[in-house]
């Protein structure tokens, strides 16, 4: 998995930078620095959280449903498009209003499950809003594009404030993925008016892709479920090591309790004095 800033939704992929200025844009009393400061904490704060759960899948269940996560800022070019697609003034309150793909994390999972898993355990936590769903795999669009789109709200923690901020979350399969990346530079290609052919062989792909992703699941699934024959011989000794687990003092929930909250009595705190620090530098 990485956090590559990337993105095929922008044809300018540029690094986001908090310096880069919005063409045209009347500036207002929340300046463009500030709003894309909050945009990309927020996709560090979701960033943060599936890497944590896609962690954790991989000790509970010895798999990653996640094949990779790119993230990206939307350029500014694309914000003025997609304004004046809207008839929108391009004011910042209108971008924060209404558009809502500014920070945008696209996950790639192997199978069609792990889209709704990752879903469902994005949507459950405490400080995530869920602010609009599409999903596309269940209703796929007349071109045949297949994705899972949210979009959330997460809190920003800044010094003063605590501002929610939204991320579009888009989740799909790497075949679903393959094929967007396809019809994305087809669309840009043409200008949204690719020849009747193209377009249909491309639909073809959509419902190949479709089938694929299904194939593969009832394989993977099939694959896991298979039973090989056990060979318990060979493992006698190292089931009789693993006794110590069985007696050990705390289970594992109550150890989880005591994240955050345990500390040792008899060390000693200090209040941090820059006398403390002059003593400990000599
Ligand atoms: P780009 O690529 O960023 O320039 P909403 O957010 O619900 O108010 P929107 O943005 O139409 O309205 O939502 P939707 O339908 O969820 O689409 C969001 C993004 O999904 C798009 O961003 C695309 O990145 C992607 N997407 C949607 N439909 C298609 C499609 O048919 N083909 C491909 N390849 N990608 C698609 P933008 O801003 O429209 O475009």
């Amino acid at each position: 998995m990485n956090g590559d800033i990337l993105d095929d939704r922008d044809e300018v992929n540029d690094e986001p930078n908090i310096n880069m200025a919005l063409p045209g844009m009347r500036m207002e009393a929340l300046s463009w620095k500030r709003m894309l400061l909050l945009y990309e904490s927020a996709l560090e704060v979701i960033n943060a959280k599936i890497t944590v759960l896609n962690k954790e899948f991989v000790l509970r269940f010895g798999y990653t449903p996640i094949e990779h996560i790119s993230s990206r800022i939307k350029s500014p070019q694309s914000i003025m498009r997609k304004l004046k697609v809207n008839h929108r003034d391009p004011l910042i309150g209108n971008v924060v209003r209404y558009i809502n793909d500014i920070a945008g994390i696209r996950i790639i999972c192997s199978f069609t499950t792990d889209i709704y898993t990752i879903a469902e355990l994005i949507a459950s936590q405490n400080d995530v809003k869920v602010l609009k769903v599409k999903d596309y795999i269940a209703h796929p669009k007349e071109n045949g594009y297949m994705s899972y789109h949210m979009i959330v709200s997460v809190p920003v923690y800044l010094s003063q404030q605590v501002v929610f901020t939204k991320v579009e979350i888009q989740i799909r399969t790497i075949a679903m993925d393959f094929w967007a990346s396809l019809e994305h530079k087809m669309y840009y290609k043409f200008d949204g008016n690719a020849p009747e052919h193209i377009r249909r062989e491309l639909k073809e792909c959509a419902d190949i892709t479709a089938f694929l992703d299904r194939k593969m699941l009832a394989l993977n699934e099939e694959i896991q479920n298979y039973k090989v024959p056990e060979v318990t011989e060979s493992f006698a000794g190292v089931s009789d090591s693993c006794d110590i687990y069985k007696d050990t003092a705390y289970k594992e929930e109550t150890i989880e309790e005591m994240f955050g909250v345990y500390i040792e009595e008899s060390i000693s705190v200090r209040e941090i004095t820059p006398e403390v620090i002059e003593n400990n530098e000599k």
